[in-house]
């Protein structure tokens, strides 16, 4: 991976936030992506989306695994903690440092062939057991940076630049996510920033396993008529289910009610949701009707887009084994051995 330093200078009216940072403060390094990749307006959605939520950037761990998607948390973010794995392992990691510091929030960075394909196994256990953290796929229906073999993604019949044709269906992640028991399920489009912004920080601010199948054009190989993933399919096949607005949890909130079309969703951490409802019958707390739309459209040659599912009732991985809440580079000796009385208190439950 090729790391081009930004200049750091910036229009001193930049705006700040509460921690007196700017946009800038949150880039990372120069993208060598290619020009109008969809993966870029996700690294530039996640700036906007981290900085306005005054998150300070040693507050964030980012992971990834292979793949141009994967080269994304290079672009953001790069004061924060970061691992780029190996290709589709990305969940085994995410899970050792959620494991070994709660206190982080995690974005997990990967790609349609890194998550359906080579990471599918990896992708099913990190959502059943639910880790505390934002998950994002830069789904392209294709293997970008291995020049365009088509991914699990890709829908039957949709062809490549080279003409190859899918002949199999394709994997849906959003409705597996919500089979397997993600607590908060979404769909959005990397050229529709004022969705996918809120998105992401209501995803961040969700405790459990928060997933964003984000649908990101790849302009080099995979953004013909033909492809289900290109720029012109999904702007003229995107069904907005839910269009929300995010307020953080430091603002006054005003909540805005015009009758039974918008629902307020106040997450863990006080934020709240505003879920403005193109249809009317549409519960985002209901699984089965979740699944119900997403596999309606889907037939008809349409993609669903917004907040799907959301569940806040769900314990996290930590809860689930009543882990320690101190990360454990901040154990002490005496937390790390407790003494030998303990030991028999343990070996004595064994007898
Ligand atoms: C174990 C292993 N197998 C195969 C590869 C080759 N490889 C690198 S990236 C990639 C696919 C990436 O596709 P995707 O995750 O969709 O990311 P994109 O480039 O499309 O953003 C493959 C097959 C690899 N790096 N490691
Ligand atoms: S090959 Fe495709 S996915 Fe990779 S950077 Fe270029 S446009 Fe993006
Ligand atoms: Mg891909």
């Amino acid at each position: 991976m090729s790391y081009i330093v930004k200049p750091r200078f910036h229009h001193p009216g930049l705006q700040k936030n509460d921690l007196g940072y700017t946009r800038r403060d949150y880039e990372g390094t120069l993208t060598t992506l290619c020009g109008g990749c969809g993966h870029d307006s996700i690294s530039a959605a996640i700036i906007h989306a981290v900085h306005d939520m005054s998150l300070a950037p040693h507050q964030v761990a980012k992971v990834s695994g292979i793949g141009c998607s994967s080269k994304i948390p290079a672009y953001f973010l790069e004061r924060s903690h970061g691992f780029n794995s190996v290709h589709g392992r990305m969940p085994s990691i995410a899970t050792g440092a959620n494991l070994a510091n709660r206190e982080l929030y995690y974005i997990g960075i990967s790609g349609d062939g890194d998550t359906a394909s080579i990471g599918l196994g990896q992708f099913c256990h990190i959502v059943r057991r639910r880790i505390n953290m934002l998950y994002m796929v830069a789904n392209n229906g294709t293997y970008g940076l291995t020049k365009g073999q088509l991914s699990a993604t890709a829908d039957l019949g949709s062809k490549t630049k080279s003409g190859e044709e899918s002949r199999y269906d394709n994997i849906d992640l959003v409705s597996l996510a919500i089979d397997l028991g993600a607590s908060f399920v979404a769909r959005s489009f990397s050229g529709d920033k004022d969705q996918l912004v809120p998105l992401i920080q209501a995803g961040l601010s969700h405790r459990g396993f928060a997933f964003i199948d984000v649908i990101s054009p790849c302009v080099t190989f995979n953004n013909t008529p033909f492809s289900a993933h290109g720029y012109k399919n999904t702007w003229e096949n995107n069904v907005v289910l839910s269009e929300i607005d995010f307020v953080p949890m430091r603002k006054e909130i005003t909540a805005r009610y015009s009758a039974g079309k918008e629902k307020e969703i106040t997450l863990h951490d006080g934020s709240v949701i505003h879920l403005h409802k193109t249809n009317a019958s549409y519960d985002p707390y209901d699984r089965e009707n979740a699944l119900h739309y997403v596999n309606e459209y889907k037939k008809q040659g349409k993609i669903a887009t917004g907040l799907l599912y959301i569940n806040q009732s769900q314990s996290d991985l930590h809860e689930l084994n009543d882990t320690v809440d101190k990360p454990f580079n901040r154990l002490n000796e005496h937390d790390l051995c407790p003494g030998g009385d303990v030991l028999q208190d343990i070996n004595e439950t064994f007898m």
